[in-house]
């Protein structure tokens, strides 16, 4: 098991559509133990596999609170198959875009078709906390961030941000490099 490094914003693999997984072999076994030990080490409450660069349709959770048991949960090939028409505003965070919180207006209620890790096909029905991060993380797969359901203006900001960031990243280990 490894901690794996998280893409961060503006990264363009964030924006890859993941493909599919087929059959639950030893490879996709050990991405979703990496992805746990990721997970939680930075802390987060869920992960996909492409902010880890794999372009896989594959998806983890623990919503449990400090101070209960870890809930691990694991949701392979994802889709949201009922959507209620009601909505729900809740501040979300992304470990691809550390430390911006915004809120974010989403289907109060989702139900969720997955396959589990046996590979057997289920369907959840969530609401509150679950249905906001089954709704992120699924857009992951889809190469959807939660700064596009915000304001442009909000959206725009954050980017030129997280670019000039990353510039001057670059700059400074090319200089390291150098010396
Ligand atoms: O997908 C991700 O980047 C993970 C993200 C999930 C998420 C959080 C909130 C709303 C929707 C989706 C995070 O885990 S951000 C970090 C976070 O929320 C958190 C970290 C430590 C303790 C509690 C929460
Ligand atoms: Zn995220």
């Amino acid at each position: 098991m490894a901690v794996r490094h998280i893409l961060i914003l503006p990264d363009k693999r964030l924006r890859e559509v993941s493909k599919p997984v087929g059959r639950i072999d030893s490879a996709t076994r050990r991405l979703i133990e990496d992805m746990f030990e990721t997970m939680y080490a930075a802390p987060g409450i869920g992960l996909a596999a492409i902010q880890i660069g794999e372009p896989k349709r594959v998806v983890v959770m623990d919503l449990a609170k400090k101070d209960e048991p870890r809930q691990p949960q694991v949701f392979i090939n994802p889709e949201v198959v009922r959507s209620s028409e009601e909505k729900n505003v809740h501040e979300e965070g992304c470990l691809s875009i550390p430390e911006y919180y915004e809120e974010v207006e989403r289907p109060a209620r989702v139900t969720v078709r997955y396959m589990d890790l046996d590979g057997k096909k289920q369907e959840i029905e969530a609401s509150g906390l679950l249905a906001t991060c089954l709704q992120h993380e699924i857009d992951h797969t889809n190469g959807v961030l939660f700064i596009d359901h915000i304001s442009k203006l909000k959206r725009d900001r954050v980017i030129k941000k997280f670019t000039k960031q990353a510039k001057l990243a670059a700059k400074d280990s090319g200089s390291r490099a150098a010396e």
